[in-house]
């Protein structure tokens, strides 16, 4: 039986370099979520969605973000319908722009598969990419990526955007944990190929993308295979379906508390970075369940 808080990976991916700085991982990393969606913020590209993206991710720093992570294209299985880079660049880059101007020393990272609009947040001030295709769906994004010295984060899914939030592809043989470290591996392939070095990279194992509850438990109870890669690990399981079927909470918002569950054995099983749409509950538990971690071994 392995150790739960798994002390050998305690030092794996310690650093994260994104450009012009590097993020420490001797605590645990919070991305905010700021989603310029319609199903978010009303009309995206609007100067009220602007206003109200910029609000909240405000709010998000407060409460103790180490990051925000915009995005401007839903992946969500109810309502992804893939957007064209010209739309979603009318949503995401006046936010990043004024994030940028209103919380300089907050690095931004932009949520997108696609190179055109990694390129424009980039050179808005975004420094990191989070591709939840891991470089599946656009040849061009890794050069990209390389070109501005960005931080990514690549993440696992199969399928197009408008699918890979359903189980079209949540089909896998006896070993899902197995499958999804090797189509990360392949995504590392494809990020040393375009360019970037691995000090740049961050991977995730797609919790609830082409995956059923069980898949996205598999892969949660067996995270230090995927931190042995040596890479740092992120994890998204906020306020996704799978915590809605453990804990009855249909609605989204009422997540929270499942959340932070996940998020706690996440870390104690090798995780560095939560990507959380409620910061401060997180933050909180994540802060104690390290210090927690951190004692071990002490007096
Ligand atoms: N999940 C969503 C969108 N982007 N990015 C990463 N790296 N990991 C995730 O798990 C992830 C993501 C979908 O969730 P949302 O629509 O609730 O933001």
């Amino acid at each position: 039986m392995p150790s739960l808080t798994q002390p050998d990976n305690r030092a794996a991916g310690a650093a994260w370099r994104i450009r012009g700085r590097t993020i420490a991982l001797d605590r645990p990393i919070i991305l905010g979520i700021v989603n310029v969606t319609p199903d978010s913020f009303s009309d995206g590209g609007s100067f009220l969605a602007l206003e109200a993206a910029v609000a909240h991710a405000g709010r998000l720093v407060e409460e103790g973000a180490d990051i925000l992570d915009v995005g401007g294209e839903s992946t969500r299985p109810q309502g992804a319908v893939a957007v064209t880079a010209e739309e979603e660049r009318r949503r995401v880059v006046p936010v990043v722009r004024e994030l940028r101007r209103r919380f300089p020393e907050v690095p931004i990272s932009v949520d997108t598969v696609k190179a055109e609009t990694a390129s424009a947040a980039l050179g808005e001030g975004a420094t990191i990419v989070n591709d939840v295709s891991g470089f599946r769906l656009d040849p061009a994004l890794a050069g990209v990526c390389a070109e501005h010295g960005a931080g990514v984060i690549l993440m696992h899914s199969r399928g197009g955007v408008s699918e890979m939030g359903t189980y079209t592809h949540a089909s896998y043989g006896d070993d899902v944990v197995g499958e999804v470290v090797s189509e990360l591996r392949e995504a590392v392939a494809r990020a040393r190929a375009g360019g970037l070095p691995d000090e740049v990279i961050v991977l995730d194992p797609g919790v609830g993308f082409a995956k059923r509850s069980a898949h996205s438990l598999a892969v949660l109870a067996e995270l230090p295979r995927l931190v042995a890669l040596g890479f740092p690990v992120l994890v998204g399981a906020s306020r996704k379906r799978f915590i809605g079927e453990l804990t009855k909470a249909s609605e989204p918002a009422r997540r929270v508390y499942g959340t932070v569950g996940a998020n706690v054995v996440a870390l104690a099983r090798g995780a560095r970075l939560f990507r959380v749409h409620d910061v401060r509950p997180s933050r909180e538990a994540l802060d104690v369940a390290w210090a927690v971690l951190a004692a071990e071994g002490g007096q």
